[in-house]
């Protein structure tokens, strides 16, 4: 079995909910933003599941960018790595990833519940508190199992939730060092929130180096500056420099960062090891009415799930990011990280 996408992160499921701002103050929260539960935050789970208007959708931000990217790729092109429990809710995420075409190699562990995601959505901001349960006990032993083992080899592109840097780094290294090893293959971490440079700095930096692609926020990426020491981490474009040409260790290929910018342009610059040469490019992102806006939960995943299809097809990087953009407006104008199915839409009619 080969699929040219290979994916890994967390799996969750989003129980999503509309709150109010007193909501978010009582329990210290942002208004945007994704951290992991603390003792403190635990009662929001009972909270919401009994809130009228609760919706329990697919979640977790690497399996949304992997069901996105299966979204406009051929079938059977992408599979996505994680852990669940061995319970009810894990077959909610399986159902919801058949319907979406996308292949699941799930590590299921029986002593632990998968994972859940409180997305309070505020406006169009939207609140993630994550207890990862089961997704919190992946090991890098799952990958080496001899049928994952053929799936890596047979990947062309790797996509890594920087989510998971909270639970295997070693695993993600595996996928890093599969994508090093060959100049036909690609690599790419999202930095996922604030939280992960900041406080996962370490096993971030670690990774790295074995990255071709890096994909972040604005918020993300001044997260990052501030915790690397930059001198301005207000400076997208500056960052960006500095990202693109930390250490690598296949400098055959460039390392490519892509910035999102909420409404405002896209920012991606390319780095030759080689040539010691940037190529700084900005695209406008696509441009939609509020009132079509459902919820912003899941829009980031689904640009990066819709960006790294276009790698899959090897498209030129102004195809690939509008193809990502594409993506999160098709998303964020349903409910939670979902695509609409009946009928499909389609990037090429649209
Ligand atoms: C480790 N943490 C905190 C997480 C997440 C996460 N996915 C993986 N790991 N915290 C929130 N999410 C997911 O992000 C999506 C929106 O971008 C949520 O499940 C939500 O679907």
């Amino acid at each position: 079995m080969s699929f040219p996408l290979v994916c890994l992160c967390n799996p969750l499921l989003d129980l999503q909910v509309d709150v109010e701002p007193s909501y978010l103050e009582k329990y210290s929260l942002k208004e945007n933003d994704a951290i992991l539960a603390e003792e403190k935050h635990l009662p929001i789970y009972d909270e919401v599941i009994n809130q009228p208007g609760l919706h329990i959708v697919a979640g977790g931000a690497g399996q949304n960018s992997a069901r996105a990217a299966q979204y406009v790729l051929p079938p059977k092109s992408v599979v996505y790595f994680g852990s669940v429990g061995n319970d009810q809710y894990a077959d909610l995420l399986i159902k919801a990833n058949e319907k979406a075409g996308l292949t699941t190699k799930y590590q299921v562990q029986t002593e632990h519940e998968t994972g859940k995601c409180a997305a309070l959505i505020n406006g169009l901001n939207r609140s993630l508190v994550t207890d990862l349960a089961a997704a919190n006990h992946f090991t890098l032993s799952h990958l080496e199992k001899p049928e994952n083992e053929e799936i890596i080899k047979g990947g062309k592109v790797f996509y890594i939730g920087g989510f998971h840097l909270t639970v295997s780094p070693e695993a993600i290294i595996k996928l890093g060092k599969e994508a090093a090893a060959h100049n036909d293959k690609i690599s790419v971490i999202n930095f996922s929130a604030p939280f992960i440079p900041e406080f996962f700095k370490d096993q971030l930096d670690k990774c790295l180096p074995y990255m071709d692609y890096v994909i972040c926020n604005e918020t993300e990426a001044e997260a990052y500056a501030s915790s690397h020491g930059y001198a301005e981490p207000s400076n997208l474009v500056e960052t960006a420099k500095l990202v693109a040409k930390t250490p690598k260790e296949n400098t055959t290929k460039p390392r490519i960062v892509v910035f999102t910018h909420g409404t405002e342009p896209t920012v991606v610059v390319k780095y030759d090891f080689a040539t010691e040469k940037y190529e700084i490019s900005e695209y406008p992102v696509h441009p939609i009415s509020v009132d079509k806006i459902k919820d912003t939960n899941g829009a980031g995943d689904a640009f990066a799930g819709g960006f790294i299809a276009g790698l899959v097809k090897g498209l030129p990087m102004a195809k690939a990011v509008d193809l990502g953009q594409w993506t999160a407006k098709v998303s964020i104008q349903e409910i939670g990280p979902s695509f609409p199915y009946d009928p499909k839409v389609t990037y090429e009619s649209s």
